[in-house]
C-alpha cells in the first residue's frame, strides 16, 4: 500500500508575512489523524521560516530545484548538500517551467536527481508532454524518454518520486481527466517495473497540473495516482486542506 503525498509547489510566490498566515492556517487545519504525507516547496529564502514553523509537525518542506554541481563557482546555484543542511526532505526537479525557461534537458534533470539522492534528499522528478505532443500521439514516448534518462543514471531507485504533469494542464486551469492521468501513471509504473518490479510497486507517482479541490478526489481515487503536486491551490490554505482531506 503506497502512502499518498500531497505536495505544494509554491513556485516564485510568498513573503514572510504571507507564508506565516498560510503555514499557520495549514497547521491549524490538518486532520488529527492525517492519512497522507504533506509537503510544501517554497522558494529557498523561506526554508528557515519553514523549519521554524513546521519543525516537529507532520508537514515537511522541500525545494523547487537544485544545482547539478557539487560546490564551487556557480553563482546563484544551490547544491544538494545545502538543501540537506536546510532539512529539505524533497526537491522537485525537471518541472516543465524549468525545462522550458531554463532549457533543462532530460540528462541534466537526471543528474540533478542523482545529486539529491547522494545527499539524502528525495527527488520529485517531473515528466509531462505538451499539447502538441499529446495530439500527435507522442505522450508515452516523451514521458518514457524523460523518465528513462533518470532511471539510467541512478544506482538505486529507492526514494525516487515521480510527478506526471501534462504541460498543457499547468497554470491553464485545464486538467487531465482521471482516466487520462491514470493511463500515463500506469505506463510510468511499467517503465519503472522494467528496471525493478519491487520499486515499481512502491514508487509514488504524483499527478500535477491544476489539481484543485474540485478534481482532487477523483484523481486521487485512481489506482496509480499516489498524490498530487499542487500549484495555485497550494497557496490557499482552504484549497490545500480540502485536497489533503480528499486523500
Ligand atoms: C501546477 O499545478 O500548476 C503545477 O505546475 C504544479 O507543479
Amino acid at each position: 500500500m503506497r502512502r499518498t503525498l500531497i505536495a505544494g509547489n509554491w513556485k516564485m510566490n510568498g513573503s514572510f508575512a504571507a507564508n506565516r498566515s498560510l503555514l499557520s492556517e495549514i497547521k491549524a487545519g490538518l486532520p488529527v489523524s492525517l492519512q497522507c504525507d504533506v509537503l510544501v516547496c517554497p522558494p529557498a529564502p523561506y526554508f528557515a521560516q519553514c523549519a521554524e514553523m513546521l519543525g516537529g509537525t507532520a508537514v515537511s518542506w522541500g525545494a523547487q530545484d537544485v544545482s547539478v554541481h557539487v560546490h564551487g563557482a556557480y553563482t546563484g546555484e544551490i547544491s544538494a548538500s545545502m538543501l540537506q543542511d536546510c532539512a529539505c526532505k524533497y526537491a522537485i526537479v525537471g518541472h516543465s517551467e524549468r525545462r522550458a525557461y531554463h532549457a533543462e534537458t532530460n540528462e541534466l534533470v537526471a543528474h540533478k536527481a542523482q545529486q539529491l539522492l547522494k545527499h539524502g534528499v528525495l527527488p520529485i522528478v517531473c515528466v509531462g508532454e505538451t499539447l502538441e505532443q499529446r495530439e500527435s500521439g507522442q505522450t508515452n514516448a516523451v514521458v518514457a524518454a524523460q523518465l528513462n534518462a533518470v532511471l539510467d543514471v541512478l544506482d538505486s531507485l529507492d526514494g525516487l518520486v515521480i510527478a506526471y504533469e501534462p504541460v498543457w494542464a499547468i497554470g491553464t486551469g485545464k486538467t487531465a481527466t482521471p482516466e487520462m492521468a491514470q493511463e500515463v501513471h500506469h505506463f510510468l509504473r511499467q517503465q519503472v517495473a522494467v528496471r525493478d518490479a519491487g520499486v515499481a510497486e512502491k514508487v509514488q507517482i504524483l499527478y500535477g497540473g491544476s489539481m484543485k479541490p474540485e478534481n482532487a478526489k477523483e484523481l486521487l481515487a485512481m489506482p496509480d495516482i499516489d498524490g498530487g503536486l499542487i500549484g495555485g491551490a497550494a497557496l490557499k490554505s482552504q484549497d490545500f486542506l480540502v485536497i489533503i482531506a480528499a486523500s
